[in-house]
């Protein structure tokens, strides 16, 4: 049953030579497969060692390092839930993420020890560890004196790999359930889909806790079994002078933007580029076209999401059609994508609705939310994605909008129910919303509009800074108005597509 883990897979797909290079970090660290074996093995060893209940979560709060995705793989291979946490979280977020999840592990870095492991203990964690940067941390001097042969655990299909948390539209965060086999499913149709070959070297410059950084990347190198060009913080320039060396980028539409500001992104750089993939978030059609017109290659745009990982993709070879900018393209092999209307009608090619998805890679649920789940699968078991598009008649799917009140800042999502939450529990705030308008770097940034309680004065500033005091630093608005009071229908709900357009401006030259 092992070939059910999804490390397993990843495992058999490292190359005969497990000398040869695997990661390579910008900081000039280099790491063979021999151990990435090793490692992992030593730390599924040690979770292990901790005789965790079988469906035990780890949850992981640390900077990017190779270290940390040898924490995730080990994790797999012990039969362990991974459940990665950004590092912009606040003690508030880590709260409620812990615990909810209740995980049996906890690791974070030395530098937040002081709150997370109280945090972790009151949720019932066995063990907190720490894991920095520089490979320093508890969980390592722990690891060393573990064995470092392992055998992967035997997991059934279903089994989860890992829980993702994606913040819902009212109410608190889900967790997106995911099993070995669901992350197994695409990473193996990704695969054959870009082309993957031998030779080939990703860039990977993304953050490790989401599902691109995470899953896209990291997967899609390892189960072809080609090694990687680390780049533990994005930076354009390190990014750059890595092209010549690597083949396979991915990236988030920023991560794109800030290349195109480098003199020293050329066609020449890019020559020996195979393929530049973008996604989570809308790529502006100007990114795509200055793109080919710089460099001569034409991004590849797909889109997934965290209960999904990934659904459709523009294409690769030539003959299954042009890459079409503005589009997000076919649906992948094996995963069903539909547009419905409200009523459950399914609309014909060129009609907008909600998009709808099914495949082996929809996720198991949300964590101990059953009620959610349902309301978010249709009766015939599609995923209600949230996503509003059309296909053409040629099969390219379009996202046109989103009926989830969701702002998508340079890859990371927002939800601007919780900051309305926090803003609206301020003193002397009658009552807020907040909406995303659009931002050159960020795509889309949040811009937050509230009114005073009779008599009250409030201060923009200081509700950003109290905001910035609690909230992971990419959730904070861009920007805080005050007005006499917000635009209602007449229902009474709020009209944000107004205050979208009166504020569309204010970041735009
Ligand atoms: C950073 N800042 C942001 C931000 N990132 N503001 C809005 N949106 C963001 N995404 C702000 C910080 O709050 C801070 O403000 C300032 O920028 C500098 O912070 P930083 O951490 O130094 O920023 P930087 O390193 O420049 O980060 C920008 C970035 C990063 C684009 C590199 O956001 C990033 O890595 N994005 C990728 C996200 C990603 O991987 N998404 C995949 C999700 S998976 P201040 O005021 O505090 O100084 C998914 C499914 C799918 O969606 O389909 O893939
Ligand atoms: P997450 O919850 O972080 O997994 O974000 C998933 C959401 O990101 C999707 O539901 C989409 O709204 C959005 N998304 C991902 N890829 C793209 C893309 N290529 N274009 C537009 N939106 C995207």
């Amino acid at each position: 049953m092992s070939k059910h883990n999804l490390f397993a897979a990843l495992r058999a797909a490292f190359p005969k030579d497990l000398d040869s290079l695997a990661i390579e970090t910008d900081d000039g660290l280099q790491y063979s497969w021999r151990d990435l074996d090793r490692a992992t093995a030593m730390m599924a060893n040690l979770l292990q060692s901790l005789d965790l209940e079988p469906g035990a979560r780890i949850a992981v709060q640390v900077d990017k390092s190779v270290e940390a995705a040898m924490l995730y793989l080990a994790t797999l291979r012990a039969g362990y839930v991974f459940l990665p946490l950004n590092t912009a979280y606040q003690s508030a977020e880590i709260e409620y993420f812990v615990g909810n999840a209740e995980p049996a592990v906890v690791v974070c870095s030395t530098r937040n020890f002081g709150w997370v492991s109280p945090i972790a203990f009151k949720a019932g964690a066995r063990a907190v560890f720490t894991l920095n940067e520089d490979r320093t941390g508890s969980l390592l001097e722990r690891a060393v004196h573990m064995r470092d042969t392992h055998t992967v655990a035997q997991k059934g299909p279903d089994d989860l790999a890992a829980i993702l948390y994606t913040s819902g539209t009212t109410g608190r965060s889900k967790g997106a359930m995911l099993s070995h086999d669901n992350l197994l499913s695409n990473a193996v149709v990704l695969k054959s889909y870009w082309g993957w070959e031998k030779g080939d070297v990703l860039i990977h410059a993304l953050p490790i806790f989401h599902v691109h950084g995470l899953f896209v990347a990291l997967h899609g190198a390892l189960i072809n079994g080609s090694p990687m060009r680390w780049v533990s913080k994005f930076d354009p320039k390190t990014v750059v002078r890595l092209l010549p060396r690597a083949t396979v980028f991915m990236g988030v539409p920023t991560l794109y933007v800030r290349l195109l500001a480098e003199p020293a992104l050329t066609r020449q750089a890019c020559a020996g580029m195979r393929l530049f993939i973008s996604g989570s978030a809308p790529l502006l059609i100007e990114t795509f076209r200055e793109w080919q017109e710089r460099t001569g290659h034409t991004i590849l745009e797909r889109y997934g999401m965290s209960e999904t990982a990934m659904l459709t993709s523009n294409p690769y070879l030539a003959s299954q059609g042009p890459r079409r900018g503005g589009t997000v393209g076919f649906p992948l092999p094996g995963v069903g994508v539909r547009v419905h209307d409200e009523t459950g009608r399914e609309l014909p090619a060129g009609e907008i609705g909600g998009i709808e998805v099914r495949g082996p890679n929809v996720f198991k649920g949300y964590w101990r939310m059953p009620e959610k789940t349902r309301e978010e699968f249709t009766a015939d078991g599609w995923f209600k994605t949230g996503d509003v598009g059309m296909i053409d008649a040629q099969g390219y799917v379009t996202i046109v909008g989103r009926s989830k009140d969701l702002i998508i800042s340079g890859g990371y999502n927002v939800y601007p129910a919780e900051i309305e939450g926090y803003i609206n529990e301020m003193p002397g705030v009658a009552e807020s919303a907040v909406v995303g308008v659009p931002h050159p770097d960020f795509g889309e940034v949040g811009v937050a509009v509230v009114t005073a309680k009779p008599g009250a004065s409030l201060k923009a500033e200081q509700i950003l800074a109290s905001l910035k005091a609690r909230l992971a630093n990419f959730k904070i608005p861009k920007h805080c108005a005050e007005v006499s009071e917000l635009p209602r229908n007449t229902m009474g709900k709020v009209q944000k597509n107004l205050l979208r357009d009166q504020y569309k401006g204010l970041f735009q030259s």
